[in-house]
C-alpha cells in the first residue's frame, strides 16, 4: 500500500476519533506530503462495454491472463452524482480494505495528483470522495485549493481516548526499564500486539530512565512502530521532570529517525509511576514543542492521547478557553 495513502487514511481516522472540535491540520499536511510525493489512490471504474465482450466470461479469467483489445474500450471512472443538475464527486480510496467496505467493482490505481488539476476542467465535477464507504472525506474544488495553498507545518492535537486506537506512523508505549511489558498502557500495547512484540522487545535489553526504544507493531496494524519510553517513578525531585521531558523528547527523535509524519503518546508516568497529571502534561506540551522548534523543517503530527478524563481537563487547562 502507497505510504503516501496510508498517511491520508490515518490522518483523515484520526480526525474522526478526535470528535468534533479536532482540527484538519493533520488531514491537511498528509494531503500535501501525498500530492508532493505522487500519492496513489484506487479509483472504482464502470467496466467498459468493450473490454467485457473481449473477455467473454469473467469467471474463466485467470490472474496473468492478457487480452488484446480491438476496439476502443474508453475507461470511465464512477461518479457520485449529488444533486438534480448532475453535480458529482469522483469515489477514490486510499486503501483496498476501504474500497472493499462497500460495493464490489473494477479499479485502477493511479496518480492523485493529475486528478486534482484535472478537476478544473471537468464543470460537473464538484471534487473527491475520499473513502465514502468508511470515515470519509469530501474533498471538494475548494478544499483543493485550500490543501494547494497550504503550508505543511507541525501540529499538535489532544485527543481523549487510548493511544492503541490511533492511527499513526508510531505510538508510544509508557514502559519501564525491562522492556518485557506489565500493566497499564504496556499490558494493553503488548496484549494488542501480541508475543511477536515480547521477542523483541527481548533483543532489546531493556531501556534507561528518559531514553526511548523502537519496535515494530505486529498485530496492531494501525501503527508502523511501537515506540518504548520509560518514564520515572514521581518522586517530586527536579530530576523526575527532566527525565519526563527527556521521554518525549527522545521518542520524538526516534520517531524522526524512523521517518514518521505521526506520533501519538500516552500520559508516560501519568498512571502507576505517579507523576501529577497537571505538571506531566505542561512537561509532555513544553517538551515536544521544544523538539518541533529545533526541527522547523520537519512536519511532525503529535497527538496525546488523553485516556481518562482528567488526562484531557489538564490539557485543556492548560491550552483551552477557561
Ligand atoms: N489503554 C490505553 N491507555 C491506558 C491504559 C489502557 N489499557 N491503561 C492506562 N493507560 P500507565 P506509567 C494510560 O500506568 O504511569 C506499567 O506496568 C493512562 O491513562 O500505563 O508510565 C509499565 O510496565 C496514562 O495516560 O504507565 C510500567 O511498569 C498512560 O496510559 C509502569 O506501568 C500511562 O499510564 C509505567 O507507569
Amino acid at each position: 500500500m502507497d505510504i503516501y495513502a496510508k498517511r491520508v487514511e490515518n490522518a483523515i481516522f484520526n480526525w474522526y476519533y478526535g470528535g468534533e472540535n479536532a482540527s484538519p491540520v493533520p488531514v491537511f499536511n498528509a494531503l500535501h506530503d501525498g500530492f508532493d510525493h505522487d500519492l496513489q489512490v484506487l479509483v472504482p471504474i464502470e467496466t467498459p462495454d468493450a473490454l467485457v465482450r473481449m473477455i467473454g466470461d469473467p469467471s474463466q479469467v485467470k490472474a496473468g491472463d492478457t487480452f488484446i483489445c480491438t476496439e476502443p474500450a474508453g475507461i470511465k471512472f464512477k461518479h457520485m452524482t449529488v444533486n438534480d443538475k448532475g453535480d458529482y464527486f469522483i469515489p477514490v480510496y486510499t486503501s483496498r480494505e476501504e474500497m472493499e467496505k462497500g460495493e464490489v467493482s473494477s479499479s485502477l490505481s493511479q496518480s492523485f495528483m493529475p486528478l486534482i488539476t484535472a478537476v478544473e476542467k471537468w464543470e460537473k465535477c464538484g471534487g473527491y470522495a475520499v473513502n465514502p464507504w468508511g470515515r470519509k472525506l469530501m474533498l471538494s474544488r475548494d478544499m483543493i485549493r485550500v490543501v494547494m495553498d497550504y503550508r505543511p507545518r507541525s501540529h499538535i492535537e489532544v485527543v481523549s481516548g487510548s493511544v492503541i486506537d490511533m492511527h499513526a506512523d508510531a505510538i508510544v508505549n509508557a514502559a519501564n526499564n525491562r522492556l518485557l511489558g506489565g500493566g497499564g498502557v504496556d499490558g494493553a500495547i503488548h496484549r494488542a500486539a501480541g508475543p511477536e512484540l515480547l521477542e523483541e522487545c527481548r533483543t532489546l535489553h531493556g531501556c534507561e530512565t528518559g531514553k526511548a526504544k523502537i519496535t515494530k507493531a505486529y498485530n496492531i496494524t494501525t501503527a508502523d512502530h511501537i515506540i518504548h519510553t520509560v518514564g520515572p517513578v514521581y518522586y517530586g525531585r527536579p530530576k523526575d521532570a527532566e527525565l519526563l521531558a527527556d521521554c518525549y523528547y527522545n521518542s520524538l527523535e526516534l520517531a524522526y529517525q524512523n521517518g514518521c509524519r505521526s506520533i501519538a503518546f500516552p500520559g508516560i508516568s501519568t498512571g502507576v509511576f505517579g507523576y501529577p497529571i497537571r505538571e506531566a502534561a505542561q512537561i509532555a506540551l513544553i517538551s515536544s514543542t521544544r523538539w518541533l522548534n529545533e526541527h522547523k523543517s520537519y512536519v511532525m503530527n503529535v497527538y496525546f492521547c488523553c485516556f481518562r478524563d482528567e488526562e484531557m481537563a489538564a490539557y485543556e487547562a492548560l491550552i483551552k478557553k477557561q
